[in-house]
């Protein structure tokens, strides 16, 4: 049984980062109903108009990734529930910020058909996802105060992530057994 704290972790102190790029690495649930046609979203803190999945950092006293991501799905979501399979691991690819627009544009315009540079960056962060059934869910929970939570169709959530810009969280979603529906 997860144990349900009343508060969230916060600070980045025990943060873990890849050893291998420095990404961070952060840990999530697609949390699907019972009869696998709706995904449990909530509102990111930082852009409250979007829809997101719970997810957020793993640290370095957790056993692994699974325990992670049930933690932020109960602080974030409010919802308990059984793994049913591991989604990989997705990347947040934006390029680093150090970056500015001119050098941006620079890389977006080279290749010109005969010699084409390849200038690579490495992941920002690295999300572990995993579906979880739900089986409980919980009026009262760490961030209730702080998000909102709302059950989307395949079709909705989609939209929702494209709206949101997150190509990482669509695709753990794609990977997921969520059913989709034409009419939905
Ligand atoms: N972040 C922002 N935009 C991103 C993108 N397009 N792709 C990948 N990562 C992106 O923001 C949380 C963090 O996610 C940001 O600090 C940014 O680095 C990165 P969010 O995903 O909008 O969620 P949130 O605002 O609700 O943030 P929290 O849940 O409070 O923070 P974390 O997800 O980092 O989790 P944690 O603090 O519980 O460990």
């Amino acid at each position: 049984m997860m144990e349900r704290s009343e508060i969230s972790r916060v600070g980045r102190k025990n943060q873990v980062y890849s050893e291998v790029t420095g990404a961070r690495i952060v840990a999530g649930c697609v949390c699907l109903n019972g009869t696998k046609d709706k995904v449990l979203m909530i509102t990111s803190s930082a852009h409250k108009d979007r829809w997101i999945l719970p997810k957020g950092g793993v640290e370095s006293d957790e056993p692994n990734y699974e325990t992670t991501a049930q933690r932020e799905t109960w602080e974030e979501a409010g919802c308990t529930g059984t793994v049913t399979q591991s989604l990989g691991v997705v990347q947040d690819m934006r390029p680093p910020k150090e970056w500015n627009t001119k050098f941006r544009k620079q890389i977006e315009s080279s290749g010109d058909g005969d010699t084409q540079e390849i200038i690579t960056h490495p992941p920002r962060s690295e999300f572990h996802f995993f579906e979880l059934q739900v089986d409980q869910i919980f009026e009262e929970f760490p961030e209730s105060n702080k998000r909102q939570r709302k059950y989307f169709s395949y079709t909705d959530a989609r939209k929702e992530l494209l709206k949101a810009k997150r190509p990482e969280l669509l695709e753990a979603l794609e990977r997921s057994g969520i059913k989709r529906s034409y009419n939905s």
